[in-house]
């Protein structure tokens, strides 16, 4: 499985803002004009372990490989805000926890509009970003009512991997039928996470026997929660069979422990049921499953990515957002099992031959070519959401286009 040394450079931003009230016209001679942006849901995946190695490797190489850029969807009310606050907590971005609609009346990070806070709901797609075991995550936080759907097939379009939240009482509802047709349409791969472990009812083995049948989800739980509802007490990791505990005043303590000796047949169990899932779609854990000899955790974690990023499998979570339980192992998760951008090619039409496809394989040497997938007005102006496929051009201050929308800003 590709592991990374930690601390490498600061890799690139992908997400990056503009102003576009000082805008030009683009120049339709320029190269990234010539190409017809909007394309990029056309993808194709490789896992960093069947991507052929280049004999040298180019310089930016080790900070693609430590980014990853990934949207929270789901339907209303599962906890994908309440999700993302824990995120941003635990990866420093915020100093302390607000709940929506929370007593202090202060309000979730990514709630920002005031409507939002009245209401307690998403209404906008909100992009931040945080860093975890020295990789970048950009996160975009998405609506899940209904009417705002288009915010989420925006955000899909410029995603390479999702986390798909779940609620372990509501289960799988109409709208999370939608968000996993966008998901499947935009080709995102993704981990799905059961939220809500601590209420009453909560079943997470029920939410992922409906994830198979009315999702087809391929997927497994990679964990076992150690009690449930009330008791909801910490998770067993199917992959490091280790039991994990999240101590501390807001579960900022991950503690690993042996495996309770009561539940030790239960996980033995789920973990045969895991490799088994697997194998069903990736034929080198197959052929050791086959021949019974033992799958360490890197041999699982590494088929558990490939197929992941191959989108033959889903890899399920689970936890308690609101009682910090189970966030940081999602983390994990996102950087073990999403791709990052040189995993996922995605293509642009180029106009000067007749639609050609071109490859845009999240490569920065080449020309600009971004697309602008989401526009605001702001305090200071229209802002304009961009996802950069390739930029060797770009520096501080450069002009920047949108040929199909001909938004041009200036980059400060
Ligand atoms: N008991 C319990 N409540 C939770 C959990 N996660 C979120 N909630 C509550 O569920 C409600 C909705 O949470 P949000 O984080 O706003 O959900 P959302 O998915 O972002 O909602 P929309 O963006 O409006 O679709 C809030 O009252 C949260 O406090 C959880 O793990 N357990
Ligand atoms: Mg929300």
């Amino acid at each position: 499985m590709a592991r990374f040394p930690r601390g490498s450079s600061a890799p690139h931003l992908l997400y990056s803002f503009f102003n576009s009230s000082k805008s030009t016209r683009p120049s339709p001679h320029s190269p990234t004009s010539a190409l017809l942006l909007g394309n990029f849901h056309l993808r194709q995946f490789s896992s960093s372990a069947v991507r052929a190695k280049d004999d040298k490797e180019p310089w930016w190489k080790e900070s693609m490989e430590h980014l990853r850029n990934i949207g929270i969807s789901a339907h209303i009310d599962s906890g994908k805000t309440t999700l993302t606050e824990r995120i941003l907590y635990y990866t420093g971005r915020i100093h302390e926890i607000h709940e929506v609609r929370g007593r202090d009346g202060v309000g979730a990070k990514m709630d920002s509009m005031d409507l939002e806070r009245e209401k307690g709901i998403t209404i906008q797609s909100a992009a931040t970003y945080c860093t975890w075991n020295g990789y970048q995550v950009n996160i975009i936080d998405t609506p899940g009512h209904v009417d705002f759907t288009i915010e989420v097939e925006r955000a899909l379009r410029v995603l390479d991997g999702a986390i798909l939240v779940l609620c372990s009482v509501g289960g799988v509802q109409s709208q999370s039928i939608t968000v996993d047709r966008q998901m499947r349409r935009y080709e995102v791969p993704r981990v799905a996470f059961i939220n809500k472990l601590d209420r009453m009812g909560a079943d997470p083995w029920k939410v992922l026997s409906q994830a198979r049948a009315k999702l087809r989800h391929h997927s497994a739980a990679v964990q076992v929660p150690i009690g449930l509802e009330e008791d909801f007490q910490g998770l067993i990791d199917l992959v490091q069979m280790k039991a994990f505990y999240f101590r501390g005043s807001s579960g900022e303590n991950v503690v690993a422990e042996d495996i309770p000796e009561d539940m030790a047949a239960f996980v033995e169990a789920k973990r045969r049921e895991l490799i088994e899932t697997v194998s069903d779609v990736d034929d080198k854990l197959a052929d050791a499953f086959l021949a019974d000899e033992p799958i360490s955790a890197s041999d699982l974690e590494e088929a558990i990515r490939r197929a992941t990023i191959a989108r033959k499998f889903i890899p399920v979570f689970m936890g308690s957002a609101f009682k910090n339980k189970g966030v940081q192992p999602l983390l994990n998760g996102v950087l073990n099992y999403l791709p990052c951008p040189i995993e996922v090619n995605n293509y642009a039409l180029d106009q000067t031959k007749d639609e050609e496809k071109v490859m845009l394989g999240g490569n920065p040497e080449g020309p600009l070519v971004a697309l602008a997938f989401k526009l605001e007005e702001g305090r200071f102006g229209q802002l304009t959401y961009l996802r950069y496929q390739s930029y060797s051009a770009l520096h501080e201050c450069d002009n920047t286009l949108d040929t199909r929308a001909w938004i041009i800003g200036h980059l400060c």
